[in-house]
């Protein structure tokens, strides 16, 4: 069984980060090791959320990892609390994540906004992680701040392609870029591979509504589907089917959350996804 090594946060309630992580990646039939950065009592789009840095724990985790021989298929980072927790994903990267699949979910924005608590220096910081990536998956908003672009809502193919070599320029050998949306009820990923050039786009039913922790879905299916053999083109697609399923299920359900998708009644159909691509 293939072995993921996720190091990104755990919001105790809010359906994000670790505690979509987890469950997705076991559910692909993949184990799912964790490094948590801190612990939220929310994501942080509530008011007055707890904060327990983590920071300190980090690298002592991976020295006793490196005493005990433990080696991963991949790794994969997402949400992450400060510029140093940045640099030490720098480090692991370059350590654990030596010749193994790496990939960075650089998650700090979306809508056109920084989330709360990031500034441009952070930003700069990531710049230097998505170069560490084999595979780096970020949404419009953050692409447009990582490499300087302008931020567009509309906009065409051009723009997209634009944004997916000022994205690779950053280092990364595969961008896979999500919530690429040219028509109002379509949304999808856009994928480019700067070593050979391809291009590759899939689209999904796209629902008028934005959910929390839809980006971490999609980053932790397209890193189990990467683990269970798909290549990245259909791994963005299975992650692109997953998350807009997740969506369509929760906005059937009249007892629905506000802060995040019923991603664990898709469970079956990702099963299902997984066997027949
Ligand atoms: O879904 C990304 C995410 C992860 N972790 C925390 C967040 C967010 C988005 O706001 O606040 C703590």
């Amino acid at each position: 069984m293939k072995r993921i090594l996720t190091i990104q946060d755990i919001s105790c309630l809010g359906k994000c980060s670790l505690t979509v992580a987890l469950p997705v990646i076991s559910a692909m039939g993949v184990e799912a090791a964790i490094i948590p950065t801190a612990v939220l009592s929310t994501h942080t789009m509530f008011q007055n959320f707890t904060y327990r840095d983590l920071t300190n724990d980090i690298l002592p985790i991976v020295e006793h990892w490196k005493h005990e021989g433990m080696t991963f298929d991949a790794v994969y980072t997402g949400y992450l609390g400060s510029n140093e927790q940045v640099d030490i994903m720098i480090e692991i990267m370059n350590t654990l994540g030596a010749g193994r699949v790496k990939v960075v979910d650089p998650a700090m924005a979306d809508t056109g906004k920084l989330y709360p608590g990031f500034d441009m220096d952070f930003v700069k910081k990531c710049r230097e992680l998505c170069g560490c990536a084999d595979i780096v998956v970020p949404n419009i908003t953050e692409a447009s701040l990582l490499t300087g672009m302008d931020y567009k809502e509309t906009y065409d193919e051009a723009y997209i392609q634009a944004l997916l070599k000022a994205m690779a320029a950053l280092g990364a050998q595969k961008v896979v870029l999500t919530g690429v949306t040219y028509e109002s009820d379509k949304i999808g990923a856009a994928v480019y591979d700067s070593e050979t050039g391809a291009f590759f786009q899939h689209f999904t039913n796209r629902l008028p509504v934005a959910y929390h922790g839809t980006g971490d879905i999609y980053a932790s299916t397209l890193t189990g589907a990467l683990m269970r053999g798909f290549d990245v083109e259909q791994s963005a697609a299975i992650a692109a089917d997953f998350t807009a399923e997740t969506i369509r299920l929760t906005m059937e359900n009249p007892d629905r959350r506000t802060y995040g998708v019923d991603f664990e009644s898709a469970l079956p159909y990702l099963w299902k996804l997984l066997q027949e691509k």
